[in-house]
């Protein structure tokens, strides 16, 4: 493994000869960009969307960004799954354009134009640190430091600007924090302005906090969302087929954190993998606290109910008693607080890297200079619906966070309600960096509506389309429109299904009303827009790899 101190000691060497910034300083330099992006970090779990699940502040630094900047309200992905959604954000394209339509059979060509690659030409440094998702050696950048795929949480190899493949040791959250820090301190050219892209691997399953945040809410009990024991009954097959709910879908091992089963003595493989990754050190913390939370789970629990748990998957269990027996709400309780409390300490290190990062920018005068955007590849279930993962069009996992830092002509507590998508993202920095956008992005820059302006004929509706399937999770493929109150989608492929949402009366999407006679006219209305979209955005009824 790489002894990443040693490094930073012979830097802080080399650093301290370099002199800063140009001796004019008050010249017309375009702004720095710091974009913060995590994997799965979904608003229901930032205090400052107020969509009451985290009854206080427990990431202080998004909150701070939230509060000293823009908060987007409505900020949506056009394809919810991490590579597509990467492959939007950089090229300001949809999916069909761009070509990385899914995460395993689309590909994305590095040699089509990307934001990152003309900041670049334009004069600015620009650096990738952490998850990227997207095959191939990136480019646009003068640094890179990714993780292989989807990475490792301890001790993850990185790969070093494409080629050089590197372990370390620690965890993957304080491992990119680090790297950021690194290179704005040693490696950056501090005479021009810079892009830095801050991607982690955190909270993506399967939600393996560092050693220091173990026992983090580990005393807090997380009620069951109201539509946890969801039976589908008001929407179609895609709801009742998917492969996404944290009582039938997960692992007890992998996600729920046994490493045996206590009932055939069995281990699992992909959780020892994990586990096998670890230092002595770090695996002894690691024990010292789910081996007693699990015996003790064990001992209240008569093993002729826990053995719910350890069954394969899906599992064959009876709603009816874990919703109405008390023995059977403790099950379905003590799954749930596993799942959510281990995804919110993964979330806690980001935000503490976040922190630390925002701390290196003010102590080195680069903070004013700086627009910071917060957001994520997607949202993401947090037991709504009884669901983990994303892929649907469904609120929590369409809707994406969005805040941005800009003080010079943000006003701090801006709210903005606004229909935005991560196809923006790339117009947008471009914006605040002076830099032409190119005709053919298909996203806008959302740079006025975070000063508070008012936009002209800014959209009324997105577009989305999803094509991962069959895959993991089993969400079928799907594609529609939302407004502001409506949602129309269509899923299709091997079923041909429509489905309508009337946001105002149902936000938790639980009825669909398509083809209710008092929703008529709205379908008409909806499909008009939908069909506009699909020709602005030059997406087709083509069905991409039909024989998978
Ligand atoms: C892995 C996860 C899935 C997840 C996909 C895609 N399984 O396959 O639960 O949906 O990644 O996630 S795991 O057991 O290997 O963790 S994405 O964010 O990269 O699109
Ligand atoms: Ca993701």
């Amino acid at each position: 493994m790489h002894n990443k101190i040693s490094r930073s000691v012979a830097l802080v060497v080399m650093g301290t000869g370099i002199v800063s910034c140009s001796p004019e300083g008050k010249m017309e330099q375009p702004p720095n960009i710091l974009f913060i992006m995590t994997d799965d970090h979904t608003q229901q779990a930032l205090h400052a969307y107020g969509h009451g699940l985290l009854d206080t502040v427990l990431f202080p630094n998004m909150d701070r960004l939230a509060k000293e900047g823009a908060i987007f309200t409505r900020s949506f992905v056009t394809n919810s799954i991490s590579a597509p959604s990467r492959a939007v954000m950089l090229t300001g394209k949809h999916s069909h354009l761009n070509g990385q339509i899914d995460n395993g059979r689309g590909r994305f060509d590095w040699n089509q134009q990307t934001y990152p690659k003309l900041l670049q030409k334009a004069g600015y440094q620009t650096a990738l640190v952490g998850k990227i998702h997207i095959d191939g050696v990136p480019q646009g950048f003068d640094y890179s430091m990714t993780l292989p795929g989807q990475g490792h949480y301890y001790n993850p190899d990185f790969i070093k600007n494409g080629d050089e493949r590197i372990q370390f040791e620690g965890h993957s959250t304080r491992l990119i924090t680090q790297f950021v820090m690194d290179w704005l301190e040693y490696d950056r050219d501090r005479n021009k302005p810079f892009a830095m892209l801050f991607h982690t691997k955190a909270p993506h399953r399967n939600w393996m906090p560092e050693t220091k945040y173990l026992n983090f809410l580990e005393d807090h009990d997380y009620d069951l969302p109201h539509s946890f024991f969801d039976d589908y009954s008001g929407r179609g097959a895609a709801a009742r087929e998917q492969e996404l709910e944290i009582l039938n879908h997960t692992y007890w091992g992998l996600d729920m954190k046994f490493e045996e089963n206590p009932l055939t003595g069995e281990r699992d493989i992909r959780y020892d993998r994990n586990l096998d990754r670890m230092t002595d050190e770090q695996r002894i913390a690691w024990r010292n606290v789910y081996d007693p939370l699990n015996e003790a789970f064990l001992e209240n629990v008569p093993e002729n109910k826990y053995e719910i748990i350890f069954q394969s998957i899906p599992r064959d269990i009876s709603h009816d008693f874990l919703q109405n027996t008390a023995e059977g709400l403790q099950i379905a309780r003590f799954m749930y607080n596993r799942y959510l409390r281990d995804y919110l300490k993964t979330v806690k290190s980001v935000d503490d890297g976040i922190g630390r990062v925002i701390e290196y920018l003010e102590k080195n005068d680069l903070l004013e200079k700086t627009v910071i955007i917060y957001t994520s590849d997607q949202g993401f279930y947090l037991g709504e619906h009884g669901w983990y993962d994303k892929r649907f069009m469904y609120e929590q996992s369409l809707s994406t966070p969005l805040l941005v830092r800009y003080p010079s002509e943000i006003e701090a507590g801006t709210k903005v309600y606004d229909l935005v998508q991560n196809l923006d993202l790339a117009p947008t920095i471009l914006d605040y960096a002076g830099v032409e956008i190119p005709d053919d992005m298909q996203g806008k820059s959302f740079r006025k509506l975070a000063a508070g302006e008012e936009v002209d004929n800014w959209r009324d509706a997105i577009y989305y389309h999803y094509y991962d399937y069959p895959s993991a999770h089993m969400v079928k493929r799907h594609y529609g429109i939302r407004t502001d109150r409506y949602k129309l989608i269509h899923f299709y492929y091997d079923i041909n299904e429509w489905e309508l949402y009337d946001l105002e009366t149902d936000p938790d999407e639980m009825l669909n009303v398509y083809d209710s006679p008092e929703y008529a006219d709205i379908q008409s209305i909806m499909h008009e827009k939908l069909k506009k979209l699909k020709i602005r955005y030059g997406d087709s009824d083509r069905i991409y790899f039909p024989g998978f």
